[in-house]
């Protein structure tokens, strides 16, 4: 009796989860604006009842970077070298619903199309700006793999003739060979070359959550952070297990020409349920983009956050 009362509150918790994700990937973020974790709560209350006819789990597809299509557009297969032993070059083309290439992109954070790579695991990760050949729709870039596994490769744009924003589409690409794969645990500080980065703040499910990333090196904070995709720093957020990709906003004065910044960097970060995420945090100083990897688990936020729907939860299950 006392375990069965226990895994109802669990499926009520879940219920009340899956409320604040929906809210945030379609009713917030779609308006452009960051809003608190009351507003996006009651937003995501409208957005359901709106929308009650639709079948349980849609509020899941709505996550971005899990689909290899949405809002109208589908990303086409991507080619690349087949195994880690060839050079050779990874090419794609987004395609409209009737499956002609787009060639029209909008600039986002200062670049027509941003592409993620990310081994399965978390454990490899790319952040680069292939090049458009305009007439064709074909974006590529030169490219090796340096491990076998298997990828996902998200596509970041934003359609030149406004129809959407921030459109992320994915797929998965095998590559041969041996693979040792990387359990993600939690890792809250990373060395790359001769600066060490640390992480602080709290992930909490269902709300923006404020994320500091502190770098230095040797024991002196860097503070020549130098502009990067139009902020000092970008940050990249997936979900371990589906590698759903988050909406991550950037904090503080946006650069100033010339301008640097640091030691410390501020985002918002929407995590949609509770779990691991893993966070790729890329920075410039001295005109070299570095990417530092960290691990963090979303906590519950049910508790701390009354907005109404733990009370009205129940009575549907
Ligand atoms: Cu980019």
């Amino acid at each position: 009796m006392h375990a069965a009362g226990r895994l109802g509150l669990y499926a009520i918790g879940l219920v009340i989860a899956f409320v604040g994700a929906y809210g945030i990937s379609a009713a917030v973020i779609p308006a452009g604006v960051v809003a608190d974790g009351t507003e996006a709560a009651r937003d995501g209350g409208a957005a359901m009842s709106g929308h009650a006819a639709m079948t349980d789990g849609s509020q899941d597809a709505s996550l971005p970077g899990v689909s290899m299509s949405a809002d109208g557009y589908a990303l086409s297969a991507v080619a690349s070298p087949a195994s880690t032993d060839e050079p050779g070059e990874l090419a794609f083309r987004i395609l409209t619903t009737g499956g002609e290439p787009l060639t029209d992109f909008a600039v986002s954070h200062e670049k027509r199309l941003h592409l993620i790579v990310v081994r399965g695991d978390g454990a490899l990760f790319r952040h680069v700006h292939p090049t458009l050949d305009t007439t064709t729709g074909t974006w590529s870039l030169p490219w090796q793999w340096d491990e076998a596994g298997t990828y996902r490769v998200y596509a970041d744009f934003t359609p030149g003739d406004g129809t959407a924003e921030g459109v992320v589409l994915t797929r998965t690409v095998h590559i041969a060979g041996e693979l040792a794969p990387v359990r993600a645990e939690p890792t809250r500080s990373a060395i790359v070359d001769d600066f060490a980065l640390s992480i602080t703040g709290d992930l909490t499910a269902g709300t923006a959550s404020e994320l500091t990333v502190s770098i230095s090196r040797g024991n002196e904070p860097v503070t020549e952070l130098e502009p990067y995709l139009g902020a000092f720093g970008h940050l990249v957020a997936l979900r371990d297990g589906d590698l759903a990709y988050l909406h991550v906003h950037p904090q503080g004065e946006d650069p100033q020409p010339g301008g640097t910044s640091g030691a410390d960097v501020s985002f918002m970060v929407e995590a949609p349920t509770t779990g691991r995420y893993l966070l790729y945090f890329d920075f410039q100083v001295d005109g070299q983009v570095r990417t530092a990897a960290f691990v963090v688990d979303a906590e519950s936020g049910q508790r701390s956050t009354p907005t109404g729907h733990g009370d009205e939860a129940p009575h549907g299950h």
